[in-house]
């Protein structure tokens, strides 16, 4: 049977897997939702962490979050762009993890979202940990301790 127990993936970390802070596109929650905008689209993101002036995360903001606040009854209303914060149309509650976290952290909360970002313990953006890179590790660790297991037995 597979056992995740005492393996060398318990004592994979976030910081082992993340991508540090200044490999990270951001906004900045006082930027205009139209700096927003530019900046998921030439990034080819869905979804971006929005941090303040110090660096601190605020939350995360997405292109379907931009368009939402945009739409009107009749028409999509392009001049709320430059008129809008980041900071009014941002999702705020959303999970974050430290650095020190464990792998299993990480695997529970990509499941519901992309990815999730990290922070030391007074709020400073540290970086993303995202859904691929903890995939990746599941799947090398499968390939390493499960799949050559059975292909030796059989
Ligand atoms: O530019 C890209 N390069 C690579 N190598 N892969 C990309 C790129 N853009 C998208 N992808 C792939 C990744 O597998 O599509 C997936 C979904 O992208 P998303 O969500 O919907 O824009 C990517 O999956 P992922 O690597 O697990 O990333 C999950 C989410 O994390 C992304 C995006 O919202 C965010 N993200 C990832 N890298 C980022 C980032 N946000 C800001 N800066 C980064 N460097």
């Amino acid at each position: 049977m597979l056992s995740i127990q005492s393996t060398e993936i318990q004592q994979t970390k976030v910081k082992d897997l993340m991508i540090h802070a200044e490999k990270v596109a951001n906004v900045q929650s006082q930027n205009p939702l139209e700096h927003a905008l530019l900046v998921l689209v030439k990034t080819g993101y869905s979804a971006v962490p929005v941090l303040d002036s110090d660096f601190h995360f605020e939350g995360v903001i997405s292109k379907t979050m931009i368009i939402e606040s945009i739409l009107g009854i009749e028409r999509i209303e392009v001049e709320k762009l430059s008129n809008l914060r980041v900071k009014s149309v941002m999702e705020k509650e959303f999970p974050t993890l430290n650095k020190e976290d464990g792998f299993m952290q990480g695997l529970k909360v990509v499941v519901d979202h992309p990815f999730v970002c990290v922070v030391d313990e007074d709020g400073y953006f540290d970086g993303i940990l995202t859904r691929r890179a903890i995939l990746k590790r599941l799947n090398q660790y499968l390939h390493e301790n499960f799949y050559q297991n059975e292909q030796s037995q059989g």
